[in-house]
């Protein structure tokens, strides 16, 4: 049988769904609103708006920002609305009056208004009954549709609510004139499977577009998000670094290179800007990007194990899901106690001595010998890229040649 590695993932493909192939799939950040009720982040005018500047030239369709819980963010927010960004800005926003009004003060075109209709919320938050809710909600909209505003409407802990209530609630919601409907999993309780039925059973009453806004307590946030898009959602909140009210939500790296690589939406993202967004967070705030963050943590393409690195040397994509430049990171190779033989014939090339026989296992039998775990990591730059990786480089032309794929550049 021949060996075909035009594209690596190919076989892993012919499991995952593929009906969202060439659809368009919206992204909202709500870094500026979510991300900011994280511990440890509060932003100055001038960081939200250059924050907003980045996501907007990163390509996010929707950025979400709350004016009215101080005077900071209210003026965050005007001087969005000046900037002219392409994203819609959505003014997030309690279902009261008072805040509408604020909204339409400031010009907003669009809003989102959030209301849970759990039992648990009305009882021990709200303190408010079943009919008061609906009322309160039908009344907000009308309110506010009577100033001309565009909105979602958000079913707070939608998950975690009576089937019959909510659906009852989203059909109103819809011939009220609101334009979508947000369904957020606000407490992280979903399985994936769960999250495609509730985004289903919402579907089925309504004609308006749904968002999905998944909390990420059992680290499902992703997951029920995509789960969301696959039952028929059509725009994903995320965040930079997936920070937000306890752990946050589903990342804007991770949601937004899933929806491409896995299920091939359409979609014009400057992908590349993900860690420079990610770094940007770090300038901002105390709060430090995990190495292990997929994407954009500095672990997401170190390779160490002796049988990974002799692999990334001969062909980078055997342990890569896509190039480490098409989202802004860098590959690194640590060399050490689980260095191999390849690994070290690498390094004997790199330090520019002439390999003789054997030379390859001496070393690596050294740097294990040392028993000193990581020794140092070859930071691959650009510059340093192109010496270090010669062998992989030749390979890789050689198998271009031979039509069997190479070094890619660009993401599947
Ligand atoms: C909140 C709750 C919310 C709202 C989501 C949304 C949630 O903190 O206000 O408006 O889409 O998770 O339910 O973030
Ligand atoms: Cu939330």
């Amino acid at each position: 049988m021949q060996i075909n590695l035009k594209d690596p993932n190919h076989y892993a493909h012919l499991y995952n769904e593929k009906s969202l192939k060439g659809k368009e799939i919206n992204i909202l950040d709500s870094t500026l609103r979510e991300g900011e009720q994280c511990t440890g982040i509060s932003f100055t005018v001038k960081q939200r708006l250059q924050i907003a500047w980045m996501l907007d030239y990163f390509g996010v369709n929707a950025i979400e920002i709350s004016p009215i819980v101080s005077q900071s963010h209210e003026e965050s927010f005007k001087q969005m609305i000046k900037a002219g960004l392409n994203a819609k800005l959505i003014a997030h926003l309690r279902a009261l009056p008072s805040d509408i009004d604020t909204a339409v003060k400031l010009d907003a075109e669009w809003i989102a208004m959030y209301h849970s209709i759990s039992d648990i919320h009305l009882r021990h938050k709200l303190k408010v009954t079943r009919e008061q809710t609906q009322e309160r909600i039908i009344k907000a909209i009308e309110y506010a549709k009577s100033h001309g505003l565009k909105m979602r409407f958000t079913i707070e802990d939608a998950s975690r609510s009576d089937p019959d209530f909510l659906r009852t609630i989203c059909k109103e919601i819809d011939k009220a004139g609101a334009n979508r409907i947000g369904i957020p999993d606000t407490l992280g309780i979903m399985q994936p499977n769960g999250m495609k039925k509730l985004v289903e059973t919402v579907n089925e009453v309504i004609r308006i577009p749904i968002d999905v806004h998944c909390h990420n307590d059992l680290g499902l946030g992703l997951a029920n998000s995509l789960a969301g898009v696959e039952a028929g959602a059509d725009q994903i909140h995320t965040t930079i670094n997936g920070i937000g009210e306890r752990v946050g939500i589903a990342s804007l790296a991770e949601a937004s290179v899933s929806l491409k690589i896995l299920y091939g939406v359409n979609s014009q993202l400057r992908f590349n800007m993900l860690c420079e967004l990610s770094e940007l967070l770090e300038e901002y705030t105390s709060v430090v990007t995990p190495p292990s963050r997929p994407l954009v943590g500095k672990d997401a393409y170190r390779h160490k194990a002796g049988t990974h690195v002799a692999a990334i040397i001969s062909n980078t994509a055997a342990y890569e899901i896509t190039p480490p430049q098409t989202v802004g990171n860098e590959r690194k190779i640590i060399f050490g106690e689980l260095s191999g033989k390849n690994g070290a014939r690498y390094l004997l090339n790199l330090f520019g001595i002439k390999y003789e026989k054997g030379s390859d296992i001496i070393l690596s039998n050294s740097l294990k010998n040392l028993k000193c775990g990581d020794l140092f990591e070859l930071d691959l730059t650009k510059e340093n890229e192109k010496i270090v990786l010669k062998t992989e480089n030749k390979t890789n032309n050689e198998n271009k040649k031979k039509g069997k794929g190479g070094e890619r550049n660009e993401m599947y």
